[in-house]
């Protein structure tokens, strides 16, 4: 068989390294991806994106009572012959072992974990087991199994880190300071996946990713918290919209460009360490404003610190901040730079803060409109 006219006769993007060549049964074998996390926000995103570089994507879900599948739900339906749900537990090294082995994937995206970082200060023990333990399960599966040098593995490490910052922007090379249960949990996972890396020359990278959100963003995130609240205000389905603290400053992205990056950081020749972020700030204040003006509802803000309030032009309070939403210890203001993405994986985010919002609030809206005609 002519390679070469094996390769020219099949319409593929090889930049897109989609697919695997197995030359000696002169079949196309497509890639396959183990998604951790795949009910969550990214993993729906990534689901997505995977699919259409005709991935065939296994995404593990948990057990639960009630239907934990919404964001994925509609993917199950349009793509299931290439799609597929396993149930499993990041803290469960029996089911993460048992999954790697059935599935032999050639990417694994561990993306599981209990990501709310207030909640973390609440239950600090289950949050390790999820967002520590659970990464070195997966670390540990793959390298008992026979696909040590085939495996990828992305860990996905978070800007939680750098945490009380020691220098601004963050980069790389910036020391961690994590300031919750959630931040030291993933900073441990950060070392081990790089101690695995360079332990037993396995491709694991962790990606360091700042905030980043979606109309599929958890209803608890402060982002999604305001365009859910200030939709139903507007549309007189809620009084007030109760904050903690709308000082401290994010470098906020959306999921959709950030998986993307999920993505890229496993293409690499080398396995390697990237922050993903966009180089802007705003504070949640910022943030508010920017949602009632999508809305084109007017706040007047009056006083200072926890008093201060947001005011509608009837002179009703729509906005205040109660310290039952402050953390034990908070991160005030975090800024990534992208640079080494920037350079080695040509990544750059794509939409912007309003973009992000005018989607959002977009979705809520209009959800919430027709929740109130029904
Ligand atoms: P998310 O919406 O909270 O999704 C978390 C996912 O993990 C869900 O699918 C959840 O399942 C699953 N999960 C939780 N505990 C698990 C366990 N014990 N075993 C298996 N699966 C479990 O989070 P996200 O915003 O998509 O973030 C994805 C990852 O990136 C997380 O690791 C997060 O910590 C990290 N991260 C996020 C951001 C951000 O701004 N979004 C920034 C940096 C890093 P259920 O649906 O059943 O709850
Ligand atoms: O808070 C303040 C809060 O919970 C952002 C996770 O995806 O990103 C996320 O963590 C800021 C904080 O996100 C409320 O104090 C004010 O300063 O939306 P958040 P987070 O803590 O930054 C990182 C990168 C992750 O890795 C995490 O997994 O907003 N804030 N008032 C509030 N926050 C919440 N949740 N609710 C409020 O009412």
């Amino acid at each position: 068989m002519n390679k070469n006219y094996f390769l020219g006769s099949v319409n593929v993007d090889y930049l897109q390294l989609s697919y695997s060549y197995d030359f000696n049964k002169v079949n196309i074998i497509m890639k396959k991806a183990l998604v951790f996390g795949i009910t969550g926000q990214d993993g729906s995103y990534l689901a997505e994106f995977l699919l259409k570089k005709k991935y065939k994507v296994h995404g593990v879900k948990r057990k639960s009572s009630s239907f934990n599948t919404s964001r994925v739900d509609h993917i199950y339906e349009k793509n299931n012959k290439n799609f597929f749900l396993h149930y499993g537990d990041l803290t469960d090294s029996l089911s993460v072992n048992s999954l790697i082995n059935l599935i032999k994937p050639d990417e694994i995206y561990n993306l599981a974990a209990q990501s709310h970082v207030a909640v973390s200060f609440k239950i600090p023990n289950y949050t390790a087991n999820v967002d520590a333990i659970g990464c070195l399960n997966i670390l540990e599966a793959i390298k008992s199994s026979r696909m040590i040098k085939k495996i990828k593995f992305y860990q996905a490490g978070t800007s939680e880190m750098f945490g009380k910052v020691l220098e601004s922007p963050q980069t790389e090379k910036t020391p961690f300071y994590p300031r919750s249960p959630y931040g030291v949990s993933k900073a441990f996972s950060y070392w081990m996946t790089k101690n695995y890396r360079e332990s037993y020359n396995m491709f694991a990278s962790n990606g360091i990713l700042f905030n980043h959100e979606s109309p599929r963003r958890g209803e608890t995130f402060v982002t999604r918290k305001i365009t859910i609240g200030l939709s139903k205000i507007k549309l007189g389905l809620q009084k007030k919209l109760v904050l903690g603290n709308i000082y401290s400053k994010r470098d906020w992205g959306h999921a959709k460009d950030y998986v993307e990056a999920q993505w890229l950081i496993l293409q690499t020749k080398k396995p390697d360490d990237f922050v993903i972020a966009t180089k802007k700030q705003f504070s949640v204040k910022y943030f508010i404003n920017l949602v009632a003006k999508e809305l084109k509802m007017k706040i007047f803000w009056r006083g200072k610190g926890l008093n201060e309030k947001g005011y509608d032009e009837n002179n009703r309070v729509i906005i205040e901040c109660s310290k039952k939403y402050f953390r034990p210890s908070e991160v005030d203001a975090l800024l990534g730079n992208p640079a080494k993405a920037k350079k080695i994986l040509n990544w750059k985010p794509k939409i912007s803060i309003k973009e992000l919002v005018k989607e959002m609030v977009e979705i809520d809206y209009r959800k919430f409109l027709n929740d109130k005609k029904k």
